[in-house]
């Protein structure tokens, strides 16, 4: 095959990925020009380009080299692994991204007294993702019939062709909605970032390398929060041990309160209100939590 100079990213055309990911990739500086069939978009700037496709195919067209990259939810790459492309080289998760939070669970109607897994011996289970639920009822030594059904999962017990379903869940909203209650999660998926296990050995490598020291960073900075809080030099010690973790902070002095500090912590995650509460129990006030926008250490 042909070697592109250009590295090519598979990504869902419309869809519940389609707007994070691009997203996410602007924010990596890449900027694309949507062509007018919206199938290709050429990579103003660096050479990257996009490939909308539908997400389950993203995983074959990885394997099969058409793209380098892919973003895709970890339950297709996972089952992909699991069914199909056993003839080509085996895919990497090279990084969770952080959204399209789901996970992978068994469900039953509500009126089933649901035990252990041993409860599903014997039925029919409907579901997306029969490498998925075939793996799992073999680790967990039951002999269950798998039906496989493209979509509509949900309705499957309604309808009476099926005593159970396996899908995604995440609001819980769809199997209320369809009397059915949640009984094992098999996967925790999101997005990720899949490839080839090993990386082109030429300047496609090297581009995909970049692109992941600027997804690191851009995901170290959505998840940083800017701490800012007015503390007393006497409660200054009290105060910093609840800090969440993070580098040491910054203390400023406060104009005309000698005795004041302003206190500046970035810190590596989300800052509850909880754990604000306690810190202002501490002796802090005029506590503000800021995004952080950009970071250059
Ligand atoms: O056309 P294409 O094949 O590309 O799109 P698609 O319809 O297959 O995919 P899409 O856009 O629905 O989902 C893409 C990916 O988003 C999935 O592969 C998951 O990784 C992730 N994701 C996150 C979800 C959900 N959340 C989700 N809630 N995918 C599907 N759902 C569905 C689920 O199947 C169920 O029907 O939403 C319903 C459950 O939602 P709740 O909130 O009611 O629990
Ligand atoms: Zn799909």
């Amino acid at each position: 095959m042909k070697t592109r100079d250009r590295l090519r990213i598979a990504m869902q055309k419309s869809g519940r990925l389609t707007e994070p990911a691009l997203d996410l990739l602007n924010r990596c500086g890449l900027s694309f020009r949507q062509s007018r069939d919206k199938l290709f978009c050429f990579g103003e700037g660096e050479p990257v380009d996009l490939l909308l496709v539908r997400d389950d195919d993203i995983p074959g067209l990885i394997a099969q080299g058409v793209c380098d990259l892919g973003i895709v939810g970890r339950n297709v790459l996972r089952e992909f692994q699991l069914v199909g492309g056993r003839d080509e080289p085996p895919l990497h998760e090279w990084r969770p991204l952080g959204f399209g939070r789901c996970r992978l669970s068994i469900a039953v109607p509500q009126e089933i007294d649901y035990q252990s897994p041993q409860t599903l011996s014997g039925q029919r289970i409907a579901t997306s993702y029969p490498g998925l639920l075939g793996e799992w009822l073999r680790t967990q030594q039951v002999d269950a019939g798998v039906m496989t059904l493209a979509g509509s999962v949900e309705i499957a017990p309604k309808l009476g062709t099926a005593d159970a379903i396996c899908d995604l869940v995440q609001s819980g909203g769809t199997l209320v909605a369809n009397q059915l209650r949640e009984t094992e999660v098999l996967l925790e998926s999101e997005a990720v970032l899949a490839g080839p296990q090993t990386l082109p050995a030429d300047e496609r490598g090297d581009m995909i390398e970049l692109l992941l020291k600027r997804l690191d960073g851009v995901i170290q900075v959505r998840e940083s929060r800017l701490l800012l809080l007015q503390t007393s030099r006497h409660s200054l010690e009290a105060v910093t041990r609840l800090l969440p973790g993070g580098p040491q902070p910054t203390l400023l002095p406060v104009a005309g309160q000698p005795d004041q500090l302003m206190l500046q912590a970035l810190c590596a995650g989300e800052v509850s209100w909880r754990q604000l509460e306690e810190i202002k129990l501490a002796g802090a006030r005029e506590m503000f939590v800021l995004p952080v926008e950009k970071m250059l250490a």
